[in-house]
């Protein structure tokens, strides 16, 4: 728990606090309380002969450890999680009775569970795949989950097709291949064949779906819900979350690789940081709809393969949200945590989004199973408000309740646990009004698939567009069926002749003669380069041969520190190198366990002599590092290998000719982060 060494701890802290034990210093017992002399030999009959069934501890500890795994998640297996807060900017009061959206004096607790929806709980963590972004806030009122994604948009519409579309993206079940990947043929197959799905088709080719960072991607609640104030007016709402520190992506190359190098590269990412004190924060953003604006658009707002475009509905900044403490266990928490959309407060309320409607039956339903019947009292999954009610039993019960009364209504208990109507706290379902026949039919207002599809195509920057159409080709490509190859082409042909076009080539497939969508408006707010971003939390890759610039470099590293990048120095050993001006630094990585993709810029400091070994690694890395994009710097003397490279005077590549303006020309660059211009 090191935030509550520094902090005062908030309610949830207090109440887990119940539930942490720590183990050392203390006696080994068994479960029962029995403390133990030996814990390495089982009892035998002799010391040759067969092991004894009445040996309690070895039978204990055997039985606990063959349960130790619960199922993984059907979807979203791969997961991590840190605790947080929200903070309210303002009063929300107007748009809305939510507890927590009323005092900006209050601060909500939460936690955060991050996650990858196809591959298994092993996968490694850069490949290309949505981001789960679900949040648990602890309200005084109750908990509220914000079940979100890092894509704004779903595959389906109605989520009757759910079990379908992850039957196709899960690895194909007759070899088990490829894991956690959409490359492969039936997934393609089911985008063809369900061309619902072709705007998010193209959000999931963007760069979107491989992020840097947890901390450098955007979250969306995806499905629209609603705000419902005191007195009773109901609008609708979609939730946003941006990150503080802007956007920014992997390239797939680097994605490809950073899966071998560290395939734990986000958890790492977020954990490390965590520890150092550098917290993820992010702005919670609300698009709010009046109730009669619901058929003003070319969209119907309650389909979930539509955006409600930021500049014809604005997102409105309501508070932030920061992420400031580590679990203290895995399995205890982040496993354990069961997100569910349907966990709304008083003050929001579901709309009628078929796919919304889907989802609240299927995750209560899926906890039941997966973690079981009491999930709800777990410590990570309990309320920090009080919850009473007459809901009794099941495997693993833990509160001991200790009435009589377990029925409603009751006279011996004098009705309680009582209700309360909404006028006190009560929750009250917003009185919607619905008709109509039952059918089994999707509205015709959800028929256009290609118009927001061609909206993002229109958004996207040059750089943009390119990469989407080489992960189109990359993907198609390793789809082994011609026919599905083509069905896809033939489907892109709707969005864009530009993509189609490029990817058909790519494929050898042919672009068929139909017309594509001619809608000219664009989105700027879905570039990734359009927002703002810092370089703090960058890594930069600090080269040393012995005999380095001492003062020099620590200037540099001093200033870099100060503007917010994590320097890590790099050299042959690990150890410590030894510059001029007596400096000598720790070494963080060496050639071997360091890799170039795992930096985000890098700088070379290179002595009077250096030696073959030096030469022949820093090339390598200068190379990579080049190849994605980044910044390099050198030295003086560590000029003339990036001159044997020929990449002097090239974007992004700078050499140190007075101190003071090269540390800040450094820091720049870094917050560039890429230069396209070397494409
Ligand atoms: Fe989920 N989804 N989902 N999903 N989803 C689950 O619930 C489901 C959808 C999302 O970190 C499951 O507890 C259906 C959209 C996240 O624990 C399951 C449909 C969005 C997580 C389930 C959807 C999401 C899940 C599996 C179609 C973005 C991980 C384990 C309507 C808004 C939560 C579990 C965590 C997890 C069902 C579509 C986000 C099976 C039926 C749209 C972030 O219940």
């Amino acid at each position: 728990m090191k935030k509550n060494e520094e902090n005062k701890m908030n309610k949830k802290e207090q109440q887990l606090q119940q539930f942490i034990r720590e183990n050392e210093g203390e006696i080994l017992t068994s479960n029962e309380g029995v403390k133990i002399s030996d814990d390495e030999n089982s009892l035998n009959a002799g010391d040759r002969g067969p092991t004894l069934i009445e040996d309690f501890i070895f039978r204990e500890k055997m039985a606990h450890f063959d349960r130790e795994r619960i199922p993984e998640r059907v979807v979203h297996a791969r997961g991590y999680g840190a605790y947080g807060e929200f903070e309210l900017y303002a009063s929300q009061k107007e748009l809305t009775m939510a507890n927590f959206l009323q005092n900006p004096a209050v601060k909500t607790p939460l936690f955060i569970r991050f996650s990858q929806v196809a591959g298994s709980k092993g996968v490694n963590e850069t490949n290309r795949d949505v981001r789960g972004f679900a949040i648990k806030f602890y309200t005084e009122e109750g908990n509220f989950d914000l079940v979100g994604n890092n894509i704004p948009v779903f595959f389906i519409q109605d989520s009757i097709k759910f079990p379908d579309l992850i039957h196709a993206v899960k690895p194909e079940p007759n070899n088990e291949i490829p894991q956690g990947q959409t490359a492969h043929d039936t997934f393609w197959d089911f985008i063809a064949n369900n061309q619902e799905s072709a705007h998010m088709a193209m959000w999931i080719m963007s760069d979107r779906t491989i992020p840097r960072s947890f901390r450098m991607m955007q979250g969306f609640g995806v499905n629209t819900f609603r705000l419902v104030n005191e007195q009773g007016k109901s609008r609708f709402v979609k939730f946003h979350i941006k990150p503080v520190l802007g956007l920014r992506s992997l390239i797939w190359d680097e994605a490809q690789k950073i899966g071998g190098a560290d395939s734990d590269y986000h958890r790492r990412d977020l954990w490390t940081n965590i520890e150092k004190g550098n917290y993820a924060e992010y702005e919670l953003g609300i698009q709010v709809l009046e109730e009669e604006d619901e058929f003003k658009y070319d969209f119907d707002i309650l389909d979930a393969t539509k955006i409600w475009p930021e500049e014809d509905i604005p997102v409105k900044i309501i508070g932030k949200i920061t992420l400031n403490r580590n679990v203290d266990n895995v399995f205890a928490e982040t496993e354990q945590v069961a997100l569910h959309p349907g966990n709304i407060v008083r003050g929001i309320d579901f709309s009628n989004d078929p796919l919304l409607q889907g989802r609240l039956f299927s995750y209560s339903d899926t906890q039941f199973y997966r973690v079981g019947t009491n999930h709800q009292e777990l410590p990570i999954n309990r309320p920090i408000c009080p919850f009473h009610n007459n809901q009794r039993d099941g495997a693993a019960r833990y509160i001991i309740d200790k009435d009589r009364i377990a029925y409603h209504k009751n006279s011996l208990a004098e009705n309680t646990p009582y209700t309360v109507p909404g006028s006190k706290g009560g929750f009250v379902t917003y009185p919607s009004f619905v008709e109509g026949r039952k059918v089994r039919a999707t509205a015709k207002s959800f028929e256009d698939h290609f118009s927001q599809a061609r909206m993002f195509w229109n958004s996207m920057s040059p750089i943009e567009k390119d990469h989407i159409m080489h992960a189109f080709s990359f993907e198609l490509g390793k789809v082994q069926s011609v026919s599905v190859r083509q069905q896809v082409v033939n489907m892109l042909a709707r969005i864009s002749t530009e993509l189609a076009t490029y990817v058909a080539k790519a494929i050898g497939a042919i672009v068929p003669n139909v017309q594509e969508s001619q809608v000219t408006k664009s989105s700027p707010a879905l570039s990734l380069f359009n927002t703002k971003v810092f370089p703090n939390t960058l890594k930069v890759g600090v080269i040393l041969e012995t005999g380095f610039n001492g003062r020099e470099t620590s200037y540099f590293l001093e200033q870099w520190k100060q503007a917010g990048l994590q320097p890590v120095i790099i050299h042959d050993e690990l150890g410590v190198v030894r510059g001029t001006d007596g400096v000598e630094l720790k070494v963080d990585d060496s050639f071997l366990t360091g890799s170039p993709l795992l930096y985000d810029g890098l700088y070379i400091g290179a002595g009077q002599d250096v030696s073959d070994n030096f030469l022949w690694k820093t090339k390598s890395y200068v190379i990579e590092t080049y190849n994605h994009f980044k910044p390099i710097g050198a030295s003086k003397l560590a000029a003339p290998i990036l001159q044997s490279i020929g990449i002097l005077g090239k974007p992004g590549v700078l050499v140190e000719q007075n101190p003071t303006t090269f540390a800040n020309q450094f820091i720049e660059a870094m917050t560039i982060h890429r230069f396209w211009q070397r494409a």
